[in-house]
């Protein structure tokens, strides 16, 4: 394994991998694989604290290993989904004006292209506050949201979105097609790779699904994380790191087929794929395209990660650096976005309140606490346009052109932003 620099803070240093113990198993094909990359001790990502909790914060060690034989990138130890989901959960989906441009046109495109049943069902997991599925209900089409997190769950409701809170699998997908009857379409976006237990979620679309029902679903792209070295898509709560063979081979466990897969320029790289039973669709041309940009990409190939953690050490010290020659000049410096990626940069890059003195971010229920790990204030939008920085780290760069274009004013200032995806500069 590739382990990291050593510029983490001293009281969090990882643990020495021991020689006796069990390697971890594929959660997919129960293949034993070994990590090629560890970032340490590492907190639970969206967990935002308040000074009291402090003394008893959660670490697990975070780091990705390959599986050889059904290629999936994943986790080699995930903390318990009650740690991550709860009736806290930091994370409001509709915070960002672009990604309910995108949900909309989502929920549109499957209207025109899926449902071609009179009287669909379509249900979503991880609907959270009802960013996708309030386009459906506001048309009064049969839906319903599956959403463990009970705070995001009720601003769905709130929104007019049916919602059961409740982790999806296999039994919930037996319960929910006892009381409402075959699902046409059913929806994941950014969930998938969220859960471990894949084979139960599966196995649930399989009973849930009408005959030439489709799961459509979108998640972070290994090629995009690869290719941009964004490290900081690793973090707790994706468990998966999918690429079209290894989400091919965990579908065709249950007999089931990719029939597209369509790149999304949202969260830094997405990629939606569409499955259907085997043979019940036709399969679209984009599925063989992206297979060719697979094999050119070396996706299924263990060089291709060592590679990966070479550019993600070398990433993590240039920040590092920056960071250092900013403060030797004297210049202040204030987050943008307490996104749930920086819980693995400021961890593993060891960036505390001395490098970064604030995050600014506008869902209220992190503001006034501190970030997970290093413990950097979060603090209110305001401060940052009231006092705005000499250079902000933009931690929502997948963000980027949606806050670049509304922080023209920081830039007229003279403010300059510091960024590390696809690597790292000040603009
Ligand atoms: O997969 C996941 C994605 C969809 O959302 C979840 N596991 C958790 C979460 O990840 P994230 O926290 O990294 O997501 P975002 O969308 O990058 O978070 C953006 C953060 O930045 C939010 O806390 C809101 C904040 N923000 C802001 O302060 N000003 C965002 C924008 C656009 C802004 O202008
Ligand atoms: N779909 C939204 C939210 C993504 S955040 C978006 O793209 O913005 C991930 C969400 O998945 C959280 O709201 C979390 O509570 C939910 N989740 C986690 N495990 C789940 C499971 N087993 N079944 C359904 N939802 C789950």
């Amino acid at each position: 394994m590739t382990m990291t620099p050593g510029f983490r803070s001293p009281r969090k240093s990882a643990p020495n991998p021991s020689k006796d113990e069990p390697m971890p198993c594929c959660h997919i094909c129960n293949t034993p694989f070994e990590a090629f990359l560890s970032f340490g001790q590492t907190p639970i990502s969206n967990h935002f604290l308040l000074p009291q909790d402090v003394a008893d914060e959660y670490f697990f060690e975070l780091a990705v290993g390959f599986c050889p034989a059904c290629s999936m990138v994943q986790l080699t130890e995930q903390p318990d989904r009650e740690r991550m989901f709860h009736e806290n959960y930091a994370y409001f989906s509709s915070i960002s004006v672009r990604m309910a441009q995108h949900f909309e046109a989502f929920a549109a495109s499957v209207r025109q292209r899926w449902l071609d049943r009179p009287d669909p069902l379509v249900v979503e997991l991880g609907s959270n506050d009802g960013i996708m599925l309030r386009h459906f209900a506001k048309d009064g089409l049969r839906h319903l949201g599956v959403e463990p997190s009970a705070n995001v769950a009720e601003a769905g409701r709130r929104q007019g979105v049916d919602t059961v809170c409740a982790f999806f699998d296999a039994d919930l997908a037996e319960k929910i097609k006892a009381e409402k009857g075959q699902a046409d379409a059913i929806l994941a976006a950014n969930v998938m790779c969220h859960i471990p237990y894949q084979d139960s979620v599966i196995a649930g679309f399989d009973r849930l699904l009408a005959p030439r029902g489709v799961v459509i679903f979108e998640d972070p792209y290994l090629g995009d994380i690869v290719e941009r070295t964004s490290f900081d898509q690793i973090y707790d709560e994706h468990v998966f790191y999918f690429s079209l063979s290894s989400v091919s081979a965990m579908f065709a466990r249950h007999g089931m087929e990719v029939v597209d897969a369509e790149p999304q320029d949202v969260h830094g790289g997405e990629m939606r794929y569409t499955i259907a039973r085997k043979d019940a669709r036709p399969v679209h041309p984009r599925v063989a395209e992206l297979a060719r940009r697979e094999a050119a990409l070396g996706l299924a190939e263990p060089a291709t990660f060592a590679r990966f953690a070479g550019n993600v050490a070398r990433s993590g010290m240039e920040l590092v650096a920056a960071l250092a020659d900013l403060k030797r000049q004297g210049k202040r410096v204030v987050g943008y976005g307490a996104t749930s990626k920086s819980a693995t940069v400021t961890n593993y890059c060891g960036i505390g309140p001395d490098l970064v003195e604030f995050i600014s971010d506008t869902t209220p229920t992190k503001q006034g606490r501190l970030s997970p790990g290093t413990h950097i204030p979060v603090r209110p939008y305001t401060e940052f346009s009231a006092g705005p920085p000499d250079v902000a780290l933009l931690f929502a760069w997948n963000h980027g052109a949606e806050i670049m274009a509304k922080e023209q004013a920081f830039r007229q200032g003279g403010g300059k932003w510091l960024v590390y995806v696809p690597k790292v500069e000040i603009l």
